[in-house]
């Protein structure tokens, strides 16, 4: 593990103190069942290249064999902070900085409201993971995505704001400290800007948004409209190379911000 990141600023702090300052940030999310090897090499020096600010790694059905392999070369290959986004809890690993430590808000499937939490427990305590917790609201992006599949719950839909905003205000109320509006990955549209923007109002902690951005009008729309921070991944799984892109839309609202 890089004890060197670890000795940095905490990852939380670090994304509370970019909100503090009105900046913006990017994730790349890694899927370790998808993207290995040379591929997953690429990616990681055009992340490095373009100054992503965090990497998420995770999937619906990756092992923790590839999640081990796909963070020791991240160790290897990259310097930016490494945070997991489990797909089940067996994907916790100790070679990373941080973990969203997710219940699945949106949905009344007590397992991921809780259950899979309470399982993760002994884990956890094994490791020197910070430990970020984080309501996570799945909203309906037009096709089934695997996550709906696999935590057999509906999402949110989208011609119900208030349902969104009101469900990602009780998560603040519980003490979560991000809220991370999920379209679900490669949904056909991503979560609409209207809802980013009545979400980001009501809330006081920072707001991940992703789920089928694509293009830098997608990550472009989904910051204007209020997202502290964007997750783009299945895009990047084909188009590695739309990373410097996708940064630099993120360095443009820094850019304007500091003037
Ligand atoms: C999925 O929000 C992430 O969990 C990213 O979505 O893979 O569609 O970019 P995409």
């Amino acid at each position: 593990m890089s004890v060197h990141k670890r000795q940095q600023l905490g990852i939380y702090i670090d994304i509370t103190n970019k909100k503090a300052a009105g900046q913006k940030a990017i994730a790349v999310l890694i899927d370790p069942e998808v993207t290995q090897g040379s591929q997953l090499i690429q990616v990681l020096s055009l992340a490095e290249r373009s100054v992503v600010d965090y990497l998420f790694v995770g999937g619906s059905t990756a092992t923790a064999s590839q999640m081990e392999e796909c963070l020791k070369l991240i160790n290897e290959f990259s310097t930016i902070p490494c945070l997991i986004f489990p797909g089940s809890p067996e994907q916790i690993n100790d070679r990373a900085d941080a973990l969203l430590f997710l219940s699945l808000l949106s949905g009344r499937n007590a397992e991921l409201l809780i259950g899979k939490q309470v399982e993760s427990v002994p884990t956890l305590r094994q490791c020197n993971l910070e430990i970020i917790p984080t309501g996570y609201l799945l909203i309906d992006g037009g096709n089934e995505t695997t996550v709906a599949k696999i935590s057999k719950t509906l999402p949110l839909s989208q011609t119900d704001p208030e349902a969104i905003t009101n469900t990602a205000l009780a998560g603040q109320y519980l003490g979560m400290q991000l809220i991370y509006l999920e379209a679900g990955s490669g949904a056909k549209n991503p979560v609409h800007n209207a809802i980013i923007s009545q979400v980001s109002e009501a809330l006081t902690i920072p707001l991940i948004v992703g789920g089928g951005l694509r293009t830098t009008k997608d990550a472009d729309t989904a910051l204007a409209a209020g997202a502290d921070l964007i997750v783009v991944g299945n895009i990047l799984e084909k188009e590695p190379t739309l990373i410097p892109a996708l940064t630099q839309v993120v360095k443009k609202y820094n850019k304007i911000l500091s003037q």
